[in-house]
Parts: structure tokens; sequence; C-alpha cells
């Protein structure tokens, strides 16, 4: 959406997302160009579609986090790369293609976003549940696991407020994600933003419902909470990361461990603004022994999230993690291309220092069967239904992560037998 927002109005552009399933590419009338996207995890199959047009002579391009991490695989698959951002570069690619003349590898880096045209929120299919919307890029924080600082910088970049705001007025769904991967920031001019940009979508009345990522700050101020709401905002996403001082340590996430910091007390403040809160933990540190698993679910329970999402630690490429457990020796699923179709999070994919494939398995089976047992989840709703707390979305999402947990676990089983050959 956003590449089409950066295409001359001379080009016809179409979007296919593989999310939706894939389409019939061979009743499709032969483009001029295709473009690419994929996460890691999905770099195998954009390589079968990329195979597919090349075959018919159609030049293929591929940007994103994957093409930009590991330049040279997808350059072997691909006409041109576009590594970093694509704002600065793209109108060139364009161009190049158009005149026969692409060029191998373009890099867009860090683009400045304060003059980029709406995404194009028109030419996604009907039906999806969430529009998607960015309006910051980067983080400071650089957690050795996540890829954020190293492919969008440590500058945190904000689009101008009147911009984001006639973006959402152009989403058609109901309920959006804001993509960006802290919304509000960390310092004091980062939040005066949020706010500016919260008051201007209360105003638009918009009436859009919306959820967003951001650091557990966002439980410090109270007026921003309050325009948050009052903008839209019904759930966030915080990254909570390790039940221990040492395991937020060890992934660089110190931010969390600031002293005087009462997370239980934090996420009740964001509940009370009618906001919901996921929270995210990483089972597979070093510091991580057997019986993380239930640790992890008795502390997002302790805390109070409406949520918890558990996910194994993961070396990304192009991440500190991957640097780090690369020399170490503790890749363990390296086949690559075909074992990237393992980096969703969702599988152990490396050595663990205290814990075997097996055991770690084992955890984030404890740690789900805890926290998403049913006598847990009716006392999370029941809870909600005092507070007023949206009581039935609690529903829905406790027994869909408790259903996708289901799916996981029949996952681990062709995992073992695959990862043991
Ligand atoms: C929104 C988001 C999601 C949404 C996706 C919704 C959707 N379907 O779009 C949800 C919540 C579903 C999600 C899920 C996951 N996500 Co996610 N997600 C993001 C997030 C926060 C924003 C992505 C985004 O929309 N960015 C906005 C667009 C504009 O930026 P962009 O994609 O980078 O595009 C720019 C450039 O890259 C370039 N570009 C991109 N593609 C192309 C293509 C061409 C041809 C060209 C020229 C240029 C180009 O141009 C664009 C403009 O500059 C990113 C973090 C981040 N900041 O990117 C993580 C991120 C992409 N996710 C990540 C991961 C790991 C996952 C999961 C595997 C984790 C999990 N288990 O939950 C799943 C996988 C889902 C799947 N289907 O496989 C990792 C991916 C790392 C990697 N190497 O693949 C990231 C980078 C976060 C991280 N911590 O490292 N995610
Ligand atoms: S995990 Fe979150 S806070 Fe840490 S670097 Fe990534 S986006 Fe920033």
């Amino acid at each position: 959406m956003v590449l089409a927002g950066l295409t001359p109005a001379d080009w016809e552009v179409t979007i296919v997302d593989e999310n939706l399933g894939a389409p019939d590419y061979p009743a499709m009338p032969r483009p001029d160009l295709v473009g690419i996207t994929a996460f890691t995890s999905q770099a195998n199959r954009a390589y079968e579609v990329a195979a597919h047009f090349r075959g018919l002579g159609v030049p293929v391009v591929m940007g994103g986090i994957h093409a930009t991490m590991c330049l040279d695989e997808v350059s072997a698959q691909v006409d041109a790369v576009v590594t970093g951002e694509a704002e600065g570069v793209w109108a060139k690619v364009l161009d190049d293609a158009r005149h026969g003349r692409l060029q191998r590898r373009y890099d867009g880096g860090l683009a400045d976003i304060d003059h980029v045209p709406p995404a194009r929120h028109d030419l996604t299919a009907k039906g999806y549940a969430f529009g998607a919307i960015q309006t910051t890029r980067g983080c400071p924080l650089n957690c050795s696991f996540c890829s954020v600082t190293a492919f969008n910088g440590a500058q945190y970049r904000q689009r101008p407020v009147p911009d984001v705001v006639r973006e959402f007025q152009s989403i058609r769904e109901k309920y959006v994600l804001v993509v960006d991967d802290n919304l509000i920031g960390i310092r004091p001019e980062h939040i005066a933003r949020a706010k500016e940009l919260f008051r201007a979508l209360a105003q638009a009345k918009t009436h859009h419902r919306w959820v967003a990522q951001a650091t557990i700050n966002f439980a410090d101020d109270e007026e921003l909470l309050a325009l948050a709401a009052k903008a839209g905002c019904r759930g966030v996403f915080v990254g909570f990361e390790s039940p221990t001082p040492e395991g937020l340590q060890e992934i660089g996430k110190k931010f969390n461990i600031l002293k005087g910091r009462d997370f239980r007390a934090s996420v009740r403040r964001i509940q009370r603004h009618n906001i919901m809160v996921v929270g995210s933990f990483i089972i597979g540190l070093d510091v991580d022994e057997p019986g993380i698993g239930r640790r992890i679910a008795e502390t997002a329970s302790r805390y109070g999230v409406d949520n918890l999402n558990a996910l194994f630690l993961t070396p990304l490429p192009g991440t500190r993690l991957w640097e780090q457990m690369r020399t170490e020796g503790r890749i363990a699923l390296d086949r690559f291309p075909e074992d990237w179709k393992y980096y969703t999070l969702t599988f152990p994919v490396a050595k663990y220092r205290h814990l075997s494939m097996d055991d770690i398995i084992q955890e984030m089976m404890a740690c789900n069967q805890n926290f998403y047992s049913l006598p847990r989840i009716l006392r999370r709703v029941a809870s909600g239904l005092r507070r007023r707390h949206a009581p039935l979305i609690s529903l829905v999402g406790n027994l869909s992560y408790r259903s996708n947990f289901r799916r996981d676990c029949r996952a681990y089983a062709d995992f073992r037998r695959s990862a043991g050959q």
C-alpha cells in the first residue's frame, strides 16, 4: 500500500496479499513489473512467486526486511533488490524498469517521512478484519533480538499529524492496526507529538477503533491515556519480554527495569481507560531455566494482562542476537533458505543455554496451558466485567489465543519429526 502510494499515476497497480490465499497467477494478466515483500519466514514462498514471473520474462524486484537482511540470498532469486526504505528510490526503480535498465541493487537507506504520499488503502481487497497505518518509524531502544533498530534506525521519525489523520480517514475498515513499533516513543517530545496526534484523531471523529504497540511508559501519563482512548485506542501490545531483571539485561531492554516500575499498577492504569493490554514474553533466554514457561504465565497473570503472547527467542537475520548466536555456533536450524519457514518465532530454531529443543517446547506448552486454562480465562473475563472492560472482546481474544496454541501443539509434532532429521 505504501509503495502503491509512491507509484506515479501512469502505472496501474494491483496488490496481491497471499495472507488471503494464493491467487491463480497463470490466470492473471501479465504484469510489466512484479514487486515482492516478505518477512523472513515467508522467503521461500516469495522465491516461488518470483520464479513463476521470471519464467514469464517479467522482471521481479524484491524489498523489505528479508531482502535487506539477506541481500545475497535474495539477489540470486530476483532481478533487483531494494534494501532499506523505498521512499527515496522507488521512482528510480520504476523509471529504470520502464526503460529496461533495472540495476541489481538499490539502497533506500532511511527515508525522510516528512512528505510522503498516503498509502493506497483503496487497493486492498475487502474483508480484512483490520486496516493498517504507520505513523512513526525507528526505535531508539535496540533490543538484541529485534530487527527494527537495525532496519529503521535508532532515530525516531514521526509523520506529520495532518498526513496521518488524512490517511486514517481513507481506511474503510473500522478496526485499525497502527503498525508503529512504538507509537508513543520514549522522550518528552515524542509523547507530546503522540498527544497531538490523538487530539487530532479525536477531533477528526474518524470513528475508527485501533490497537497499537508501545513500551510500558504508555502507562505513565494519564493525559496521554485519556487522549489515546478518546482517539479510538482499544488495545496495546507491550513487550515485557522477561519476568526477571537478568533476562531484560541480557536482551538489552533495560528500559523495562527503570527503578520503581510496578508493572501490575501500570497495566491497571492502561486498562482503566478501556484499553486492553497484550503482554509479550520471550522463552529461551540464556538465563531461562526449566520452569520458565510457568513462571512467565504466572508473571503475566500477576501483571493482569488481558492476553499473553509468548514466543521463542529467535535469531532473526540482521539482529545482534543473530550475530552472537552465529559466532557461538548456536543457530540450530540453518539449512537456508528452506529453514526460514521455521523463523516465525513459534518454533525453537536455536540451541538454548539451559533447555533442549524438547524442553523448550514443553515450557511453551506449560506457559500457554497455564495462562489459557479455562478457569484463568473465566477469571480474566469476570474481572473485565467488574471493570466494565469489554468482557466479550476479552473472551474472544482469550479463546482465539487458546485455539492458536492448540494449532501450535499440532505443528510441534511435525516440527519435532523434521527437525529430528
Ligand atoms: C505490522 C507488523 C506485523 C503485523 C502484520 C500485518 C500485515 N499483514 O501486514 C502482524 C502483527 C500480523 C505481524 C506478524 C508477524 N511479525 Co511482524 N511486524 C510488523 C511491523 C511492526 C510493521 C510492519 C509494517 O507494516 N511496516 C510498515 C511498512 C511500510 O514498512 P516495511 O514493510 O518495512 O516497508 C518499507 C521497506 O521495507 C520497503 N519495502 C518493503 N517491501 C518492499 C517491496 C519492494 C518491492 C520494495 C521496492 C520495497 C519494499 O519499502 C517500504 C517503505 O519504505 C514490523 C516491524 C517493522 N518496523 O517493520 C514487524 C516485523 C516485520 N514482524 C516480524 C515478525 C518476526 C513477525 C512474526 C513472524 C512474529 C509472530 N510470530 O508474531 C509474525 C509473522 C506473520 C506472518 N504472516 O508470517 C519481524 C520480521 C523479521 C524478519 N526478518 O522477518 C519484524 C521486523 C519485527 C521484529 N521484531 O523484528 N507483524
Ligand atoms: S523490541 Fe520493541 S522496544 Fe525493543 S528495539 Fe524492537 S521495537 Fe524497540
